[in-house]
Order: structure tokens, then C-alpha cells, then sequence
């Protein structure tokens, strides 16, 4: 027998957003994030946020459902940046946010400035990071994205992979009473680039989490096609793969327009949009948006 399919519940002030297994799938939008981005790192290291601004409003408008906010500059104070950053990501939105660090004293800075039910991302299968990580996932009543590695590997076997899921779910659950809907498994999507089995892996992971746990998962799309030509391609592909092997979210660039119409069109596909009801209406407002 399969498990019960979980169901997350993540809210800002004022909107709930619920990520399942029979719902459309959830777009986390990933751009909120320094990674990468000389200038804008260096603006956030002057203490000018305005960049920020720009990326909310792309991310929002190509259709994200939560916003990933990392403030992960080096040289910098990140608690207090990542909870400015999240103060000001609130003001512009009334999406929910995953609030995205390494660093525990950040993820608890970014919690007491959030108002609402965030996705803290991440922990991992480690005991001293998940004595440090769930009592704060647990104080502030938020959900929690976990990571199947360890203090040794990222490990490239489903198995191994699997057996931390069932470490992760037995110590958050048993240690901290964190409820399976508040778990979601990042089940470590690898470029495709560096090994051609990368992705068989991640999908024989998903469906094996979807049957033995029910719960909900999530994972950084764009590491899929890294150091590939035709990168939207990829993840139009990838992430259509990944929904009928049982991911849930993903954290992705919604700026595609390839990439989010193919998760839409999968969610159409899979029975997760009733009545195509959502399909017909963005190609209403497409239409709308091109006469006008
Ligand atoms: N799993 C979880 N959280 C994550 C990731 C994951 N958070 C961070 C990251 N991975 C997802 N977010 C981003 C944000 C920005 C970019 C990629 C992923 C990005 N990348 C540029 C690119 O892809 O070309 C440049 C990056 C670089 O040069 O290093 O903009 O997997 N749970």
C-alpha cells in the first residue's frame, strides 16, 4: 500500500498557497538570489536592496506561486541582510517565502522578520543540522525543505538517498514533532551535463519518496541543464519528467516562458487543473495582453 500523499500548507500574510500531489504543481521562483551576479552582489554588499525590486516583479509576473529569497553575499552580515531583504520582499508581494541559507543564525533572521507559514530551505540528513534547524522549523511553525546528504556525500545512488529520507522523517518527526505535511524533499536534481544517469537517478528517487512517504518535494530545476546549450529546452523537458515521478514544486526561473507552459501544460495532462480551467485562462489574458 502506497502512503497518504501529503499536503503543505504555506502562507504569507494574507494568501495561502498548498503545495500536494493532486493539486498544480507549485513555481518557487528562484531569482531573488546573488548566486552568481557580480552587481548585484555588490550593490547588496553597499547596502542598496533596489535590485531586489526588479526580480519580485519578474518572478511574479511569469507566474511564480512562492518566492526562494538567498542573501548568501560573502563578506557580508546575512541575518541581517536576508531579513531586511525578506521585510522588503513582503512589501511587494503576497506571495509566500522560502527562505533560503546555510547559515542557521540567517534562516532564524529571516523567520522572526516573515509574517505568516514560510519554507525554510534547508537541512540536511546531518544530526548537528538538524538539531539546529528543526527546533526552529518547529518554534516558528514553518514547513521545511530537506536535502537526502550528509556530512560525507551527496550520495548518486536512489537507495542511499532513500534511507536518509527515512533518517530525515524519523528524527523530524519523532525528535521535534514536525508533521510529514511540514517535510519536503529536495531529491537532489544534478546537471545532466556532468553524467547522463543524473536524472534517472532523481526520478527513480521521486517515485520511490511518492510511494514509501507521500510527501511533498522540491528541487533546484536549473541545476538540471547547468553548463548546457539550449538551458530552457531542458528544463521544459526535465520538469514535465520530474511531475509524473511525483515532484510537487520546484525552484525554478519562472522568467521562461518555456519552462512554466510545459509544467502548466503537464498540470493539464495529469489531471491537475480542473476543466483545463487554468489553461484556457492564461491564453485568455495572452490574448488579451496582445490586443490591447
Ligand atoms: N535546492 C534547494 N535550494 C536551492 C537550490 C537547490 N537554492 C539555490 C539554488 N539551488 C536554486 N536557485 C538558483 C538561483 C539562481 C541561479 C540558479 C539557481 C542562477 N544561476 C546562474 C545560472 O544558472 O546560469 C548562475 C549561477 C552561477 O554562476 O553559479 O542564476 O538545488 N533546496
Amino acid at each position: 500500500m502506497s502512503a497518504p500523499l501529503s499536503e503543505t500548507v504555506l502562507r504569507s500574510a494574507s494568501k495561502q498557497v498548498v503545495i500536494g500531489h493532486q493539486r498544480r504543481f507549485c513555481l518557487i521562483g528562484e531569482r531573488i538570489n546573488p548566486t552568481g551576479r557580480r552587481i548585484f552582489q555588490e550593490q547588496l554588499r553597499a547596502g542598496d536592496l533596489s535590485a531586489i525590486e526588479r526580480d519580485v516583479k519578474a518572478q511574479v509576473e511569469g507566474g511564480a506561486d512562492v518566492l526562494d529569497v538567498n542573501m548568501g553575499v560573502p563578506l557580508t552580515d546575512e541575518p541581517e541582510l536576508l531579513a531586511k531583504a525578506i521585510t522588503m520582499v513582503q512589501e511587494l508581494t503576497d506571495l509566500p517565502i522560502c527562505i533560503d541559507s546555510s547559515v542557521v543564525e540567517a534562516l532564524e533572521a529571516g523567520l522572526s522578520a516573515y509574517q505568516g507559514r514560510a519554507l525554510v530551505n534547508s537541512v540536511t540528513a546531518e544530526d548537528e543540522r538538524m538539531e539546529l534547524i528543526l527546533p526552529l522549523v518547529k518554534r516558528y511553525d514553518a514547513a521545511v525543505i530537506a536535502l537526502p546528504n550528509d556530512s560525507e556525500e551527496i550520495p548518486m545512488e536512489a537507495d542511499r538517498r532513500l534511507e536518509l529520507v527515512q533518517h530525515i522523517v524519523d528524527v523530524a518527526t519523532g525528535e521535534y514533532g514536525i508533521a510529514m505535511a511540514d517535510i519536503v524533499i529536495d531529491p537532489l536534481a544534478m546537471p545532466i551535463g556532468a553524467d547522463t544517469a543524473t536524472a534517472l537517478t532523481a526520478f527513480d528517487t521521486m517515485r520511490r519518496i511518492r510511494e514509501v512517504h507521500g510527501l511533498n518535494m522540491t528541487c533546484g530545476a536549473s541545476n538540471v541543464s547547468f553548463g548546457m546549450p539550449d538551458r530552457h529546452t531542458l528544463g521544459a523537458a526535465f520538469l514535465p519528467m520530474a511531475m509524473t515521478a511525483g515532484l510537487t514544486s520546484a525552484i525554478m526561473d519562472t522568467r521562461s516562458p518555456q519552462i512554466v507552459d510545459a509544467v502548466k501544460a503537464a498540470d493539464l495532462l495529469l489531471g491537475h487543473d480542473e476543466w483545463g480551467g487554468s489553461w484556457i485562462a492564461a491564453h485568455r489574458k495572452r490574448q488579451a495582453a496582445a490586443s490591447a
